[in-house]
């Protein structure tokens, strides 16, 4: 009989199941996630998003994470809905860069339906650069997706956070099943499903396993699964939160992978925190996405020529886009990149 990391796309994961993958010997979980992430990906190549808050702060959510919520003090600079030319400028630069995704997130509850108009506006927009688009923008109703859909938007990323079991514990202003909700909106409406996330926020192994299991046994698993480090922000209830053990992030990393081999699992906010050599372990566990540019939402992300830096002594190229970019337009700027991330090392910053 197969063991259970060679069967294909399964929905029926027990918890006890999940459990016990996380509870292997480290060496075999990498192992084994190492071997499915090459059934189905190339394990030499990482995708690249740009993160861009288009409305900052003063969420009435109470996310105890998150710097944006408006019941904490955390000195954040409240920022209205960003104008379209301004998130045009901003996805033209990630383009340029070398991203092949654009994510657009909000510090909403949910969109207001007077919103639509604008945040559909800027996805027609940033797809007519040829970047793939991806918004999160809180709780969408059907006729919300609907319309976001039908604007061509690609992803809609709303993560589940965590366990069921410890979800009270993180956010009381909206329920696990709001979440589920929504996915199911999203999905319905035929956009790409991007769900995942945090760990670091005081769960057991146990609500780890549990959040992977929700997302694995969703009817059809999300495309982009991403798995947030927390970042401790000051003025969260979260700010002294205990440091999560570095493998015990690996392990999620590697156990997303088993359980849902076609998706993209990104490594994505607390890279800021980690050393080199951890996120390669992250790549060998087979994350194969990135936030690549300065700042995540409100908090600091690595800078993207340290990423290129690394994908290069890693020997990782960037995953092409998928959709309507001239080819040779997108090779060029990655080849651009890479050769300047080649040399950079050999010089010092005589500035510093
Ligand atoms: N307001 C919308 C919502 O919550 O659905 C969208 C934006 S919200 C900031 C998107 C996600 O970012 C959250 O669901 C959470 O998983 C992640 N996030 C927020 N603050 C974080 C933090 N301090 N550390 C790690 N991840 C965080
Ligand atoms: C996700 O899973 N992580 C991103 C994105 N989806 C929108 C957000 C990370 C936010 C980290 C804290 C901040 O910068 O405010
Ligand atoms: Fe608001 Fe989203 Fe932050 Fe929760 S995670 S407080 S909903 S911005």
């Amino acid at each position: 009989m197969l063991p259970s990391y060679m069967k294909p796309v399964r929905h029926d994961w027990t918890k006890q199941q999940v459990e016990d993958l996380f509870e292997q010997p480290f060496n075999d979980l990498m192992f084994q996630a190492q071997s499915v992430h090459r059934k189905k990906f190339n394990p030499n190549e990482v995708q690249l998003s740009t993160l861009l808050s288009i409305k900052t702060g003063a969420c009435p959510e109470d996310c105890k994470y998150c710097p944006q919520s408006a019941r904490y003090d955390t000195g954040l600079e409240v920022e209205k809905l960003l104008a379209v030319e301004k998130v045009i400028e901003e996805a033209k630069l990630a383009k340029d860069a070398g991203a092949t995704r654009f994510c657009m997130g909000a510090a909403w509850r949910s969109p207001k339906d007077k919103d639509l108009p604008y945040v559909t506006k800027m996805v027609q927009e940033v797809k007519s650069l040829g970047l793939e688009t991806c918004m999160t923008l809180g709780m969408l109703k059907e006729n919300q997706a609907q319309a976001l859909a039908d604007a061509g938007l690609d992803y809609y990323n709303h993560n589940l956070d965590t366990s069921p079991e410890y979800y009270g514990e993180v956010t009381t202003t909206r329920t696990y099943s709001d979440r589920i909700n929504t996915l199911g909106n999203v999905r319905k409406s035929g956009m790409k499903v991007c769900a995942g996330g945090i760990v670091g926020m005081g769960e057991s192994k146990a609500d780890r396993a549990g959040l992977l299991m929700q997302l694995a046994n969703l009817p059809q698993h999300p495309e982009s699964v991403p798995i947030n480090m927390l970042v401790k922000v000051d003025g969260t209830p979260f700010e002294d939160e205990k440091d999560l053990d570095p493998f015990e992030f690996i392990r999620t990393i590697a156990v997303a992978r088993i359980m849902m081999p076609e998706s993209h699992v990104r490594l994505s906010a607390g890279r800021e925190s980690m050393n080199d050599e951890l996120q390669a372990l992250a790549f060998l566990a087979g994350a194969n996405s990135i936030f690549y540019c300065d700042s995540l939402l409100t908090t600091a992300n690595p800078k993207a020529n340290q990423d290129m830096a690394l994908l290069n002594r890693l020997d990782i190229v960037p995953e092409k886009n998928k959709i309507n970019i001239d080819p040779s337009d997108q090779e060029e700027i990655l080849h651009k990149k890479i050769l300047s991330a080649k040399t950079d090392h050999l010089f010092y910053n005589a500035v510093n």
